[in-house]
């Protein structure tokens, strides 16, 4: 696509905005940044843009003059497709890509892409881990945090770029095929955005639309969507799996991870040498091994890139121990499946604290997979009644309303005995309480950091 002198609105004036504003502008385009948040400023997205843009700024109403002059809308993920400008600018002919989408416009060298509604952050970074052993120009971009945009202009022939997508980002791609694709798990999540688990299902898969033979697609062989899928997709498929040994693929026996392939099954690593525990985790390795395989790193040093790695921050990660009580941060179990995966993985009595931005979500599931291991559920934020009473329907009897973050943590330091566990793992958004998962995360380890140790 040629940019030169082009009519360019960017909406969302956040991170992704800012990094595809740059972007196209170096490219020559007449870039103008639009944010629905009125109370902005110019000065607030300069001081963020490492060059003036040629066109202007539009805070608050996409106006009708604005929606004349654009020539191509350049889409953030945060912004949802169906809004009313969006739709209009569809509907007159305009085309509508997604920053993910631009980045990938102006790339060059391999591409791994990664989603699945959980596990993408520790497998993308897994993965990038991987291909650090073995190539020389690795970029780890996209969802994770540093937007895929801020970044293509260094791509080269022989880079490697290992993205990380969520569903947001793939419901605004057209022509992103990359050359490793992984759906690790598909369930119910951000269903307030794609209102029906059908779309959220095809904007995940859109993964691997445009992916021919000569690509690879990496699923999850336990999840049976994604298993039927395989039979679907015009690349090479490559399973995984933590339940059953595979004739071909990736899979977990007796503690060790496999890969067999044309009769051989190859010892790759022992679940013990990983500092990720969970079994969710042990998918998120084999992702990651699949993807290092595929590309020709050879199996030592992604032995060694596994056995090296820590857990993500937010990501059921340890934090302290404080008078014998262990802490977690799972800040990143923004939803109830992520935080099923984080309550699996904890052995004792654990005082859990949960609750946030309500997404539509059902706690059913993630409350059985309690298995009486809750000793205290510490609930606040916009969910805590919807999740206190699933929670008491299920037989939970000591439930805690907070009306604030100090407080649950609090009340958690005064439960906890020696022995237990504190866990932060919301299945909710951070949305509404703090800016972000990061942030919630943040707050939480610098309260257990504040304790003192006896
Ligand atoms: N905005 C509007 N109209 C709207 C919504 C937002 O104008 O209807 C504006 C806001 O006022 C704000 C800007 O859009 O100024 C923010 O844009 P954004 O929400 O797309 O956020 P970015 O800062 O660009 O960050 C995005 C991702 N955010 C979302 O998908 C919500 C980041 O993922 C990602 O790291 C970053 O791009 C780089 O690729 C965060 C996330 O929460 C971590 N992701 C979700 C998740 O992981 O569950 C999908």
């Amino acid at each position: 696509m040629d940019f030169k002198d082009k009519k360019v609105t960017v909406a969302g004036a956040g991170i992704s905005g800012v990094a595809a504003a740059e972007l196209l502008t170096n490219a020559g385009a007449i870039v103008t940044i639009y944010d629905g948040n009125a109370s902005l400023s110019p000065e607030d997205v300069l001081v963020r843009l490492g060059t003036d843009i040629r066109g202007q700024f539009v805070f608050g109403e996409f106006t009708e003059a604005l929606s004349r002059e654009t020539e191509l809308l350049v889409i953030s993920p945060g912004i949802p497709v169906d809004l009313p400008f969006v739709e209009e600018l569809k509907k007159k002919g305009v085309p509508v890509i997604g920053e993910i989408e631009l980045a990938y416009l102006f790339a060059k060298g391999k591409l791994i892409a990664v989603t699945g509604t959980n596990g993408k952050t520790t497998t993308t970074a897994l993965t990038g881990a991987i291909m650090r052993t073995y190539f020389e120009h690795v970029l780890v971009v996209g969802n994770i945090g540093t937007p895929y945009t801020a970044l293509v202009d260094s791509t080269t022939e022989s880079s490697v770029t290992v993205a990380e997508i969520s569903s947001f980002q793939l419901e605004t791609v057209h022509t992103f095929r990359p050359d490793v694709s992984m759906i690790l798990n598909i369930t119910p999540d951000h269903l307030n955005r794609h209102h029906t688990m059908e779309n959220y299902i095809a904007a995940k898969e859109a993964i691997a639309a445009n992916q021919t033979a000569g690509d690879v697609c990496i699923l999850n062989y336990e999840d049976e969507r994604l298993r039927a899928f395989g039979e679907q997709v015009k690349s090479r498929v490559l399973y995984f799996s933590s339940a059953r040994a595979l004739e071909e693929g990736l899979y977990v026996e007796d503690g060790i991870i496999f890969y067999a392939h044309e009769g051989v099954a190859e010892c790759i690593c022992k679940v013990d040498e990983l500092n990720i525990i969970g079994r969710h985790n042990h998918e998120n390795a084999m992702a990651a091994i699949a993807a290092g395989i595929v590309m020709g790193v050879p199996t030592e040093l992604i032995h060694k890139a596994l056995c090296e790695f820590q857990a993500v921050e937010h990501r059921v990660e340890y934090v302290a121990t404080k008078r014998g009580v262990r802490y977690y941060n799972d800040s990143k179990g923004t939803n109830p499946d992520a935080a099923i995966q984080a309550i699996r993985a904890m052995t004792g009595n654990t005082l859990l604290i949960a609750g946030g931005y309500d997404k539509g979500s059902e706690y059913d599931e993630w409350i059985e997979a309690f298995d009486g291991k809750v000793g205290y559920l510490v609930l606040l934020g916009q969910t805590r009644e919807k999740i206190a009473e699933a929670a008491r329907n299920h037989g939970i009897e000591n439930i805690i309303l907070c009306d604030s973050f100090l407080e649950a943590m609090q009340f958690c330091t005064a439960h906890a005995k020696e022995g237990d566990t504190v866990l932060l793992s919301p299945a909710c958004a951070s949305w509404g309480m703090f800016r972000n998962y990061e942030e919630r995360g943040r707050i939480f380890k610098e309260y257990v950091h504040s304790l003192s140790d006896n």
